[in-house]
């Protein structure tokens, strides 16, 4: 059940006009939810600093169980978070990876093979497999969507109030379906 309300700004509108973008985190009880959370490597500064953010939400949220696994970079995600979906132990999964847009074709080839990769564990398995994979086209946009150093606002908070309200609706309609 949802509580208190946090409202999260979206960046700010290039020519500085008023946002209406941006996301309501509400407080959920995840109490009970098995929650794991799967990171890559690559720019593990940022990485480690949205997966910390996404802990904390978690347990702000009363998530205890929680397994934390790594891989070397955004690509392998998919693949790792599917063996481990493999397990039936999982109500949800948090997919954690950053992309640093460079000189060579990489990001676009990187991006398009997560983003299809994580979309299609979500209908497969049926459970949620949530989207934290920052697309960023410099290292200053990547820390302040992980409040490196103090900056922006830490996606991952996001990240960990996202699975529990998915979860919960996931079990909400599983036990109306059986
Ligand atoms: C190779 C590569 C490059 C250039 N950039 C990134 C990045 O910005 N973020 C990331 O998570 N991973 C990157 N990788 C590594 C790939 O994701 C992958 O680990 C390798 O291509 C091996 O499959």
């Amino acid at each position: 059940m949802a509580t208190a309300k946090r409202k999260i700004e979206n960046a700010p509108n290039p020519d500085g006009a008023k946002s209406i973008r941006g996301l309501d985190l509400p407080t959920y009880d995840g109490a009970g939810l098995r929650i794991g959370i799967v990171s890559a490597r690559w720019n593990s500064v940022v990485c480690d600093s949205l997966v910390a953010g996404a802990v904390e939400a978690l347990k702000s949220c009363n998530v205890t169980d929680i397994i934390t696994e790594h891989v070397a970079g955004s690509y392998e995600i998919p693949q790792a978070a599917q063996a481990m979906l493999l397990t039936g132990h999982f109500d949800g999964i948090i997919c954690i990876g950053c992309l640093i847009k460079g000189g060579t074709m990489h990001f676009e080839y990187i991006s398009e093979a997560v983003t299809q990769g994580i979309m299609r564990l979500n209908l497969d398995f049926k459970v949620p497999v949530i989207y934290g994979i920052l697309g960023c086209l410099n290292e200053e946009q990547a820390k302040e969507r992980a409040g490196v150093d103090g900056a922006g606002h830490n996606s991952g908070k996001d990240w960990g109030i996202t699975v529990v309200e998915s979860c919960l609706l996931t079990k909400k309609y599983k036990a109306k379906a059986s």
